[in-house]
């Protein structure tokens, strides 16, 4: 897979009603999505945490990258800021740290098999995908993930650092 199917993979997961442009309603909707798969409720503080983190990501990549003030970020504004560090630290990480504390129900810094399958299909990865890679982990202590770890993965997906487990998530190419 090249970087650009990397890429198309990125945003097709941003693009939530897959309409093709990234906008609000899209991290809305992701939003909702991964709360449902955690199963915590509506009303919790890591939920509302999970729905802050969302909406940053999309006021700082519509700030960063909507270039042409329409109010979505289609393909290329979105490539053209995507590889900026200050991009990831400034609203991925903080994305990152909230999708993991939700899927951390106990806070113990260890996540099982299915919390991660069930966040990581909500976010869009395929299923048997993300099941492969938590099997292929070589981080696991008592079938469990440490949170730290999940941590860097995403980190690695969205920075193109960690290509192999990207792959792995991702599977074939897009068509
Ligand atoms: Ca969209
Ligand atoms: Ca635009
Ligand atoms: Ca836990």
């Amino acid at each position: 897979m090249d970087s650009e199917d990397r890429l198309r993979f990125r945003f097709a997961l941003l693009d939530a009603d897959g309409n093709g442009v990234l906008e609000r309603s899209d991290f809305e909707t992701l939003a909702e999505r991964v709360i449902a798969a955690s199963g915590v409720e509506e009303s919790t503080r890591k939920a509302a945490a999970v729905r802050e983190a969302h909406l940053a990501y999309w006021q700082g990549l519509s700030d960063q990258a909507d270039s042409n003030n329409d109010g979505v970020v289609d393909f290329d504004e979105y490539v053209a800021v995507v590889h900026q560090q200050e991009t990831f630290e400034q609203y991925v990480r903080p994305y990152i740290r909230a999708l993991v504390a939700l899927a951390d129900g106990d806070d113990d810094g260890w996540v099982g098999h299915d919390a991660f399958s069930a966040i990581m299909t909500a976010v869009g990865f395929p299923r048997a995908n993300s099941e492969a890679a938590f099997a292929d982990f070589r981080s696991l202590e008592g079938g469990q993930l440490s949170t730290t770890f999940w941590g860097h993965v995403i980190t690695g997906f969205y920075t193109g650092r960690g290509r192999h487990i990207t792959d792995q998530l991702i599977g074939p190419p897009l068509k």
